[in-house]
């Protein structure tokens, strides 16, 4: 399998924890930003949208992050990662779908305009991730993992954008249940880290 990857982004990290939680055999791809090469002829017959991350496994082409996740779950992982029972997928879903909305427009845009200079609606993130974060907390208050109390993709679509929340200036210690979370998503075997995350645990 390759990863079509960009080593500082959030959304590629999401698929590189699920490649080694999943024990699966990759090579990674580095897209050279330099060079626009996102945007080459090549990569865009990949992903149309110039965006990693995109996988190839073996002739089967996923482009999104959380699509990735969702395949390789289904493909390589089974009933640990996901749910066939309709509300625990819908759960699952839901999460994927606040880490392409709110987690994406909050944290990890503040991320961009701090760390990467990108001219954003700084109060629209922050107000985006100020309700974010506080759903999120009153959420972990009572439970381990975000969906069914056990790890899933849920937690993964998650994880790298909030681990990286302190790039976008965002401060995360008084979110204790979201703190404690982090260093639970830490301490898992096969847990990689990447640049920018400053470990919990
Ligand atoms: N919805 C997509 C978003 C992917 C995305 O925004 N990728 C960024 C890196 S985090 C990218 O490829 N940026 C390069 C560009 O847009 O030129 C996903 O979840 O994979």
């Amino acid at each position: 399998m390759i990863l079509y990857n960009i080593p500082l982004s959030g959304n590629c990290h999401k698929v590189r924890l699920m490649l080694r939680f999943l024990g699966l055999d990759y090579q990674i791809y580095d897209l050279d930003l330099g060079t626009t090469e996102q945007l080459s002829e090549d990569f865009l017959k990949l992903n149309p949208f110039g965006q990693a991350p995109a996988i190839n496994d073996q002739g089967v082409v996923v482009r999104d992050s959380h699509a990735i996740l969702v395949y390789l779950a289904k493909k390589y992982g089974g009933e640990q990662w996901w749910s066939e029972d309709p509300i625990l997928l819908a759960e699952i879903t839901s999460w994927l779908s606040t880490a392409a909305n709110e987690l994406q427009n909050g944290p990890a845009r503040l991320r961009l305009h701090h760390k990467m200079g990108r001219p954003i609606d700084v109060k629209h993130a922050t107000d985006t991730t100020t309700k974010l974060l506080n759903i999120i907390d009153r959420h972990l208050a009572n439970r381990q993992w975000l969906v069914a109390d056990k790890l899933s993709i849920a937690d993964i679509a998650i994880y790298p954008y909030l681990a990286l929340a302190h790039e976008g200036q965002v401060n995360l210690s008084h979110y204790q249940n979201i703190s404690a979370w982090l260093a639970r998503f830490e301490s898992l075997p096969d847990y990689v880290s990447m640049p920018g995350i400053n470990l919990q645990i």
